[in-house]
């Protein structure tokens, strides 16, 4: 397995994390702007600017606005897709697609970044281990109306991710709200991550406290048992 070669700081932060709100890529730019900081805010462990299209020069300045929020937060900043723009505006990592860049190509473009990889199979996963991923996202567990062309996976790839003890960070995703949390950390997810559930409610910041709260209990309750 190539060692990754991300400083121990960052790993560290990975490893704590427990929430992680990704913004909606069809979002207006001010709108996602405020669910950046509504998710610091709110106590997001990491940050994804998720953005479709082409549009560089719009996305860069928006990356950069949200590098200073997270920055100022103490929260990561992952960029999906676009590891040029994730580099440019110095955020701590990119996300990558099974359809996007090879893992291996962008730890060579980028040493220190952090490279993760959305999985949908127990397969997939440890093939992004092997690849040399610093973590990955499992899923959609749940349909989601947000990647309608991927099939939910199910709690059975949350177990069975969970079960195959995965040397790196992972975080379950797709139709994740307040209402199935639990059912998706009693499957064993480590950590969670949520568009809709934090970027579309009327009280964006209020929804990330919550969900933080939920997962903070959970936790509490593990040490507790
Ligand atoms: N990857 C797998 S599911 C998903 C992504 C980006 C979307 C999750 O969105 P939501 O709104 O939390 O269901
Ligand atoms: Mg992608």
């Amino acid at each position: 397995m190539p060692a990754t070669i991300i400083d121990t700081e960052k790993q560290r932060r990975l490893r704590r994390v427990r929430l992680y709100v990704v913004s909606d890529a069809s979002a207006p730019v001010a709108r996602a702007l405020a669910c950046v900081a509504a998710a610091c805010d709110g106590g997001a462990d990491a940050v994804q600017l998720r953005r479709k299209g082409d549009a560089g020069l719009a996305d860069y300045r928006l990356a950069e606005r949200c590098r200073e929020l997270t920055a100022a937060a103490g929260v990561l900043l992952i960029v999906n897709d676009r590891i040029d723009i994730a580099m440019a505006c110095a955020a701590d990592g990119v996300h990558l697609g099974q359809d996007d860049l090879p893992v291996a190509v962008a730890r060579r473009l980028w040493p220190d970044g952090i490279v993760g990889r959305s999985t949908h199979s127990v397969e997939q996963a440890i093939a992004a281990v092997g690849d040399g991923a610093d973590y990955l996202g499992v899923g959609p567990v749940f349909v989601t109306p947000t990647k309608p062309q991927t099939p939910a996976v199910g709690l059975e790839l949350v177990s069975a991710v969970a079960t195959a003890g995965l040397p790196i960070p992972w975080v379950a995703i797709g139709g994740i709200d307040r209402d199935n949390l639990s059912t998706v950390l009693e499957a064993g997810a480590p950590a969670v991550a949520v568009v809709r559930a934090v970027c579309a409610a009327d009280d964006p910041r209020a929804a990330a406290r919550e969900l933080r709260r939920l997962v903070d209990a959970r936790r509490s309750a593990e040490v507790m048992a």
